[in-house]
């Protein structure tokens, strides 16, 4: 048995019986994939995740890739190359790819449910197995040139990267000093160096695209200041013939330089790379190719970021609801100390841990979180379903796309700080003594997780896209939308009179959050008059972001119930200890966290200047 638990239960509960997600399945864009299909292919990645993916979860972390500088490589080690080719044999990948480069597209729900399974069990073969989802982009927004490299990406599986970020320009892209040079043949020249680059090293695959954002030189009307300064090229690791892909032989002078030392996913390369110097490898310049040939580059990352901030947030998801449901299985199992209502008895019979009220509460803290989050990721995915019916129709939907965009920072930035914190505070709690050893998952899952707060952009970035970008820049629009929603579920007879307190936890939530998001506008208004008043804001983007992401999740939670409860007044069989938890993990989520929501409306109306204004040397 292996390190993974996945809890497919739920995820087709959400799928089949919330989202009705059989409706869409086998027409439209989705012609190929029906819902009998959808159900074994579910089914058959659960197995492949909890046996030949998650085989090498531990040895990966033991035995983590040793960088070589005289050859500037790092090689993965077997068990984690098996680990991947079973994952790119099953085909699955294609799931996520245009049909044009050879992929059967399923709904983005769908994709989101496998992903979290192949997170969960080993989240860098995601990583590493990327390359077809970049071709994707590459192929969007090429000419016929970059189509056909796009196709040469997929045929022969290359992997790819995104290359942002540089030591002196990490949240600040617009920062990036990585320069390119126009040359006779159409082609450019890098130069400068990247840091922290994802698989921008392995011997997984014979060629890595990379996808460098650098600022042309030269060039009227582009390379100015900032992020929109910045063009994206495509730059092999090993030149290739354009038409035919066969590799020249010839390298291209971009080098991974240094791979780092990490807390945690060990086995995901994150490299210096070097691109276009004299001195590091043979010398040949770096020769990119700029996509589309238009000075796009921001926008044009942004397509590749929404979808790794996506699989950012469920991975962490991911590895919270493992977490549980190891902590689950161990305090089942766990014997120590008597009923508390036998307490003064020093005869009592020992119980198991799950009698104790304190364990019970975590426990359910934990599968409350997970189910919430899982249910978030899904929701969301349901809108970039809608955006891929639209396309297919040859329409635009204006309104998912924007829904999406808003559900992104939450999925990523709320997901990733209640699940980093909870798979410590309660799921490393839950074994004890045990929690600390690696003979159990779990100081590895928190040691892979707290990078979910990191990369893709920190929380506080999340938290200020979301208010800035999300809310502000669109006008509330997609927010009032996802308010009216939840208000229509508040003033509905769901759940028959039995979620009535909840539904009023639920308005009152609702009600506080708005009072945020109301008081915040108030105060980058007056900034117009007083600038320091945008602090204020800055004070309460991520509290924002928090609240937020506990009335949404909350919602999806109780929406849940409603379900579960219809179920339960008919004959659930089998399914019963199911729907009884899916109503208790709903009530008890809203009890435990919607009330401190008034508090951080509290908190957020007395922000004041104090800390603006104290002076450095006082911290
Ligand atoms: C990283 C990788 O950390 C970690 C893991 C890698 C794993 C890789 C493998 C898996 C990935 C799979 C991907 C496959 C791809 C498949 C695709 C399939 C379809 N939304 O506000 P402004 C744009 S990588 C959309 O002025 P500043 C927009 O064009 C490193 N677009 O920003 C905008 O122009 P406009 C990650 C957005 O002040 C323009 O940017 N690093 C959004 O200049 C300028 O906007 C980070 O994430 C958005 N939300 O710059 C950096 N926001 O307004 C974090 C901006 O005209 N820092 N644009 O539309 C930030 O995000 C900063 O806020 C900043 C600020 C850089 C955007
Ligand atoms: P900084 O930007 O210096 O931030 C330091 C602190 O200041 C953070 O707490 C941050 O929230 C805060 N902060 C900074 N600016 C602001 C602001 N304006 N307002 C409020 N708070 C702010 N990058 C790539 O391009 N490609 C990759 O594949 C990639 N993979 C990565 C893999 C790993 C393992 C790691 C660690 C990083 C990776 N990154 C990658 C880089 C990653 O995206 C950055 O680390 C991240 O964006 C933060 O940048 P930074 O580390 O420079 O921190």
């Amino acid at each position: 048995m292996s390190h993974y638990k996945s809890n497919l239960r739920d995820i087709e509960f959400n799928l089949f019986e919330v989202l009705g997600r059989d409706e869409i399945l086998g027409a439209g864009p989705f012609g190929e994939v029906d819902s009998d299909t959808a159900r074994e292919v579910l089914a058959e990645v659960d197995r492949l995740s909890r046996e030949d993916l998650a085989a090498s979860f531990v040895d990966s972390d033991r035995n983590p890739p040793v960088f070589d500088a005289a050859t500037h490589t790092a090689p993965v080690g077997a068990a984690f190359k098996a680990s991947y080719d079973a994952w790119m044999a099953s085909e699955f990948w294609r799931l996520q790819i245009r049909e044009e480069l050879g992929g059967q597209p399923a709904p983005s729900t769908l994709v989101w449910a496998i992903g979290e399974l192949i997170l969960g069990a080993n989240a860098p073969i995601w990583m590493y197995a990327a390359g077809p989802s970049f071709a994707g982009v590459v192929h969007a927004n090429g000419t016929e040139r970059d189509k056909r490299i796009a196709q040469i990406m997929v045929e022969r599986q290359w992997g790819a990267t995104m290359v942002l970020t540089e030591p002196d320009a990490g949240s600040d892209v617009g920062a990036g000093r990585t320069k390119a040079y126009p040359q006779e043949d159409g082609s450019w020249h890098i130069e400068g160096v990247k840091r922290f680059i994802t698989s921008a090293e392995s011997d997984l695959q014979e060629n890595i695209m990379h996808l460098v954002l650098a600022r042309p030189v030269g060039v009227e009307g582009a390379g100015g200041p900032g992020t929109k300064g910045l063009s994206l090229f495509l730059v092999p690791k090993i030149h290739f013939d354009h038409e035919t892909g066969e590799l020249t032989g010839e390298r291209n002078g971009v080098y991974v330089t240094n791979v780092e030392h990490k807390m945690g996913l060990k086995i995901s390369n994150t490299c210096e790379v070097t691109f276009g110097d004299p001195s590091v490898g043979g010398g040949e310049p770096a020769k990119g190719w700029l996509l589309g040939e238009v000075h796009n580059g921001i926008a044009q990352m942004f397509q590749v970021i929404e979808n790794a901030r996506m699989m950012v947030g469920t991975k962490a998801i991911a590895t919270l609801s493992t977490g549980y449901l190891n902590a689950l299985d161990f305090a089942k199992s766990r014997v120590q100390g008597a009923d508390l209502t036998k307490s003064g008895d020093k005869t009592a019979p020992r119980v198991t841990i799950t009698h104790h009220p304190d364990v019970r509460r975590s426990l359910m803290v934990q599968k409350s979180f997970a189910e919430a989050m899982r249910a978030l990721v899904l929701y969301t995915a349901t809108w970039q379903d809608a955006v891929m019916i639209a396309e297919h129709e040859g329409r635009k939907d204006e309104l998912a796309e924007a829904v999406n965009d808003l559900l992104l920072p939450i999925v990523k930035g709320y997901g990733s700080e209640r699940s980093w914190v909870l798979l410590g505070t309660e799921s490393l709690q839950t074994f004890g003594g045990s929690g600390f050893l690696q003979e159990y998952p779990i100081e590895q899952y928190v040691r892979d997780a707290k990078i979910d707060t990191l990369y893709e952009g920190t929380t506080a970035i999340q938290g200020q896209d979301f208010f800035f970008r999300k809310i502000v820049k669109d006008q509330g629009r997609a927010l009032g939308h996802l308010a009216g929603e939840i208000s229509a579920f508040i003033e509905s007879e769901a759940g028959n009179g039995r979620l009535k307190d909840e539904r009023a936890l639920l308005a009152k939530a609702l009600e506080d959050a708005n009072a945020m998001v109301g008081l915040m506008i108030n105060d980058l208004m007056s900034a117009e008059g007083e600038i320091t008043n945008i602090y204020k804001v800055g004070l309460n983007t991520s509290r924002l972001l928090m609240a937020l992401g506990d009335v949404v999740c909350s919602w999806l939670l109780l929406r849940q119930a409603e379900v579960a409860l219809q179920k339960l007044g008919g004959d659930p069989g089998k399914d019963k200890a199911f729907y009884e938890g899916k109503v208790a993990a709903a009530r008890f989520f809203a009890q435990y966290n919607l009330p401190k929501i008034s508090a951080e409306l509290a908190i957020a109306q007395a922000t004041t200047l104090d800390i603006m204004e104290l002076d450095e040397d006082a911290f």
